[in-house]
């Protein structure tokens, strides 16, 4: 048996045979200049599954986020992000620090805020306050563990956008796995949104990277953008190989993580302590809450690590991922551990 079941995150997937082999063949150049032939096949691709005219590969989902926050704002302008989002709790801060934009985050019903809601925090242009010029959304919504927005919330969100002339980003680090869950194309999500980043090296196994996508004027300033953070880099087409094989090859098999994460969450549901509904489990992500009278929540996550079971303490709870490097057995290992430890 392996030494760990590792579900803290999607993001500890480990490129596939095949990304390794890509990335030996892959035709390169330099990316700064505008010629590796590779990355520009991969932009190209991203960009068409999502319905936009252009893309760009990014090392990490936080630069992505990053770029595009600041590529829709100004200073003195306030951004409505959901209270739970990534953008607004998990990504260093680059709000303030990058754009120096004020966050206003507002409550949700799992991960999707009432348009109404958001209606009434625009703020219009006034001399007193920071003028509204972007909403955040995410799909799936990772601390409302892997909740899907219906798209009716993206319908209802662009048209309060359009009345006033706000920009709507939508951070979808796991699209494909709200697509896989719901049925509906990615490029229907993005249609709704001026700017999509999604990640290729979390259910999607690449090593590195994610991608922006939006129209060809703002993805050049994207470009500069990415530039100017440090993200240019250059013989980077062993990278976007691998993209390409997430692309192409690694998306139908995100509903097998889909399915294990809800087998878990059904076998622990009813445990001692742990508060979780598993009807909720729409994706690969589990979060539960725990209030044990014998076991902290670090607690709990080092009795299961010492059973072979690695998961993350997150928001009061306990947060598991399913992803390609974990399989039937894993699962049933978490399954037994939990059992051992709280079934007393
Ligand atoms: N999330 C990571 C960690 O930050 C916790 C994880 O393990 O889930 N948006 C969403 C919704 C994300 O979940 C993440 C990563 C990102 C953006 C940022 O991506 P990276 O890690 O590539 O910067």
């Amino acid at each position: 048996m392996k030494p760990f079941s590792d579900f803290r995150s999607d993001t500890v997937t480990r490129p596939t045979e095949e990304m390794r082999r890509a990335m030996m063949e892959a035709e390169v150049g330099d990316d700064v200049l505008g010629d590796d032939p590779t990355v520009q096949k991969l932009e190209e691709l991203a960009a068409s599954i999502m319905g936009k005219e252009a893309g760009l590969f990014v090392p990490s989902g936080t630069m992505g986020n990053s770029i595009a926050v600041k590529m829709w704002t100004r200073e003195l302008e306030e951004v409505i992000v959901e209270e739970k989002s990534h953008i607004y709790n998990m990504e260093s801060t680059h709000l303030t620090f990058i754009s120096r934009v004020t966050p206003r985050p507002l409550p949700s019903r799992r991960g999707a805020m009432d348009p109404e809601l958001v209606r009434r925090h625009v703020r219009l242009p006034s001399v007193h306050t920071p003028r509204t010029s972007l909403i955040c959304l995410e799909n799936t919504h990772n601390n409302w563990g892997g909740a899907v927005l219906p798209l009716e919330n993206f319908v209802a969100i662009r048209k309060i956008a359009d009345e006033f002339g706000l920009k709507v980003h939508l951070d979808g680090a796991r699209i494909f796995n709200a697509s896989q869950a719901s049925g509906v194309p990615v490029k229907e999500y993005a249609k709704y949104c001026d700017s999509v980043m999604f990640c290729l090296s979390k259910g999607l196994s690449s090593p590195v990277g994610s991608m922006l996508v939006s129209d060809r004027l703002t993805i050049d300033y994207a470009r500069r953008l990415r530039k100017a953070l440090g993200g240019g880099l250059r013989q980077v087409g062993v990278l976007a190989a691998c993209g390409l094989i997430s692309l192409t090859k690694m998306v139908d098999r995100l509903k097998d993580d889909h399915t294990r994460a809800r087998r878990l969450a059904q076998a622990i549901y009813d445990l001692p302590g742990i508060t979780l509904n598993p009807e909720e489990v729409e994706t690969n992500i589990i979060i539960f809450y725990f209030n044990h009278p014998r076991l902290s929540i670090p607690e709990l996550v080092n009795r299961l690590k010492e059973k072979g079971v690695l998961c993350l303490a997150v928001f009061g709870g306990v947060r598991l991922v399913t992803h390609k490097d974990v399989d039937d057995e894993d699962v049933d290992r978490a399954i037994r551990a939990f059992r051992e430890i709280l079934a007393t």
